[in-house]
Parts: C-alpha cells; sequence; structure tokens
C-alpha cells in the first residue's frame, strides 16, 4: 500500500544501459537510500514519456520525475537538492559547508557533466560519420581537461569537501558515466574515489534495486 508521503519516481522501462546504472533515475535512487527514504518507482516506456499524461509532470518527456503529495519535481540535480534539504545525511548543517556542498552539486551538473555527455552521444550517435576521427580527440580532451583539475582538486582526500554529501554523489553518478571508456585509468585518485561511491550501502541498493528491474523488463 503506498502511505501519503512515500514518494514516487520515474525511470526507463527498457533502460538502454541494460542494468549498469547509468541513466539519471540512479542518483535519485542514491540519494533517497542515503536518506533512509522509501519510494516508489513507475517505470515508463519510450513511447509513453511522450504522452500527454507523462508530460504533466515533465515538460521534456523524460525520465526522472519526483511526486511527493501534491508536489512534482523534474531535473535530478533539483531532485538530489530536494531530498537533500529534507533528510539529514546528504548536507551539513553548518552553513557554509552546506553552500559549498551545494556548489559541488552544480560543478557536476553544469561543468563537468556536459562534456563528458559530449563525449557519450559523439560515441552514439557520430561513429559513422566523416567527422568522428577528427571529433574525438577534440571532446577527448574537454573532458580530460575537467578531470585534470578535478584530480588536482581532489588530491588524497575521501571527498570533495569534507564528509561525503550531495555534492560528491552527483560528481560521483556524472564521472559513471566515464566507466566504458577507460579514462580513468590516467586519474586513479578519481577511480578511487568512485569506487568509494560505489561501495557505499546506500548506493549498492539503488543499484541493485534498478539492475533487477532493468533485467525482468529487457
Ligand atoms: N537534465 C535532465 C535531468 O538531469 O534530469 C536530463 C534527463 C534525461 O536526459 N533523461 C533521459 C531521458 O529521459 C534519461 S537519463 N531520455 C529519454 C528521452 O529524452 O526521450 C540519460 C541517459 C540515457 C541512457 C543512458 N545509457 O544508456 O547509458 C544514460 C543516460
Amino acid at each position: 500500500m503506498t502511505l501519503p508521503m512515500t514518494p514516487t519516481i520515474t525511470a526507463f522501462m527498457r533502460s538502454p544501459d541494460g542494468g549498469k546504472g547509468l541513466a539519471r533515475d540512479m542518483r535519485v535512487r542514491w540519494a533517497l537510500e542515503e536518506a533512509g527514504q522509501a519510494y516508489e518507482v513507475r517505470l515508463v516506456s519510450f513511447d509513453a514519456m511522450k504522452e500527454s499524461a507523462h508530460r504533466a509532470l515533465h515538460p521534456f518527456g523524460q525520465i526522472p520525475t519526483y511526486e511527493e503529495g501534491g508536489l512534482v519535481l523534474f531535473e535530478s540535480g533539483a531532485i538530489v537538492l530536494h531530498i537533500a534539504q529534507r533528510h539529514a545525511g546528504l548536507l551539513p548543517d553548518e552553513a557554509n559547508a552546506r553552500a559549498r556542498a551545494i556548489t559541488w552539486v552544480f560543478a557536476a551538473l553544469n561543468t563537468v557533466e556536459p562534456p563528458i555527455l559530449d563525449l557519450a552521444t559523439t560515441k552514439l550517435l557520430e561513429r559513422d560519420t566523416p567527422w568522428y576521427e577528427q571529433r574525438l580527440p577534440v571532446v577527448e580532451d574537454r573532458v580530460r581537461d575537467r578531470l585534470d583539475k578535478l584530480s588536482a582538486r581532489l588530491g588524497d582526500a575521501d571527498w570533495l569537501d569534507g564528509a561525503f554529501s550531495a555534492g560528491d554523489l552527483m560528481m560521483v553518478s556524472v564521472l559513471l558515466r566515464l566507466k566504458p571508456s577507460g579514462m580513468w585509468d590516467e586519474y586513479p585518485n578519481l577511480a578511487a574515489y568512485v569506487a568509494r561511491g560505489e561501495a557505499r550501502p546506500a548506493y549498492r541498493r539503488a543499484f541493485d534495486a534498478q539492475w533487477v528491474v532493468s533485467l525482468e523488463s529487457h
């Protein structure tokens, strides 16, 4: 039975990643698990995502969405911040530390994720184009530039700014998209950082939940 305030999120009915946890519902599941918040998942097909019922929740016809009582949210960053602001465990109490953790959420989404996405879409959609061989190293260098600086800032710390926060959750989620590329081999501290994130019990629970569903619906 659904309790009145149990949030419901949406995820791919058939994730194109076949259960690797690379779609953006995963960061929301992870945040909910870190917060110890029960949630329900509604799986949505690609067709249903474009229909008016889903577009009423998500103007761009995508996943994830988040429904909680009368509140409807979209954008994974906004959803993770909403969860982090209402539950303990994802943002520090001290005001300045909290502001810095939120800064890392934005850094992950606005500064690190765009070149990583560009690399993923270049590989997915442009492989057969005449410019692919020339463009790929340019796009890879843009990713490398961000990784160089992130690696330098992280140094040998466990997390980006003190204790694990929503900033780390988002940064690890963004970096995970690079897993198939092997680019982490150049950055042992970033590889270890991502591994620390993946080893968190909350991450494991979220991953297992999406993996089972992805396999069952494939
Ligand atoms: N800015 C939005 C957010 O952060 O929530 C972006 C949401 C978004 O891109 N959603 C994607 C979607 O709904 C799923 S996550 N796409 C369907 C559509 O637009 O029609 C992107 C994604 C898709 C697949 C993989 N993969 O296979 O590895 C990884 C990530």
